[in-house]
């Protein structure tokens, strides 16, 4: 069956891989399961018939067959459990790699989305210089135990799962605050992410999208 994923037309990152699209064509491009991929513009992903797709109106989405998912989250935890090569075979195991999913979206992303509010909405705000070291300071406060449980390990339980794709996609959003560099094991950690052949090919695809000559 056809997997069929949403992005976006242009990109506001202008192709740095930070659409989330990107985790879901890196997954896809682990287990390796080709895909098509549906591009939107801001326009589209408000009319009706994408939100059909995704209530809240964004991107990627999902479909393969008759299903229909969104939420970055439900998506890879979809491709991982269907294809092998994200999640292991044990049980425990495994739920520790979804463990680690959950804590990548749910106790370290939260923080980085502040921070990146805050430094390109923010950034007029008679307060901003005030506000910025604060919630620098919750990020660093999610980073350091982080950092403190990979120690010198490669990945964060045992080979590569569907956890480490999720938070280093996640931690891959501070590169241009410069937090990820007072932690030099996380960022070795991202960069043997971004190392895997998978994610160069989604890299690249998305690269390519956004390179594009606007048509
Ligand atoms: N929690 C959602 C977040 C999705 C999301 O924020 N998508 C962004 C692109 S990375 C988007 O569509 N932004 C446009 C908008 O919200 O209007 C997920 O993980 O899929």
């Amino acid at each position: 069956m056809t997997i069929t994923i949403t992005a976006f037309e242009r990109s506001p990152d202008g192709g740095k891989g930070l659409a989330r699209d990107t985790r879901v064509r890196w997954a896809l491009e682990e287990v390796g399961q080709p895909y098509e991929v549906r591009l939107v513009s801001f326009r589209a992903m408000k009319e009706p018939a994408h939100l059909a797709l995704h209530p809240f109106g964004q991107i990627p989405t999902y479909q393969e067959g008759a299903l229909a998912i969104f939420e970055t989250g439900a998506i890879v935890f979809h491709i991982a459990e269907h294809y092998p090569g994200l999640l292991p075979q044990d049980a425990d195991a495994r739920a520790r790699a979804i463990t680690w999913m959950f804590a990548a979206l749910n106790t370290v992303e939260p923080p980085i989305l502040e921070l990146g509010n805050a430094r390109l909405l923010e950034r007029d705000k008679p307060w901003y210089a005030e506000r910025l070291p604060l919630v620098e300071d919750r990020v660093r406060g999610r980073l350091a135990p982080l950092s403190t449980r990979l120690g010198d390990a490669d990945w964060l339980d045992g080979p590569f799962s569907a956890g480490d794709l999720m938070m280093v996609s996640v931690l891959l959003r501070l590169r241009a605050s410069g937090l990820l560099d007072e932690y030099p094991n996380l960022a070795a950690y991202v960069a043997r992410g971004e190392a895997r052949p998978a994610y160069n090919r989604a890299f690249d695809a998305q690269l390519a999208v956004n390179k594009a000559p606007a048509g």
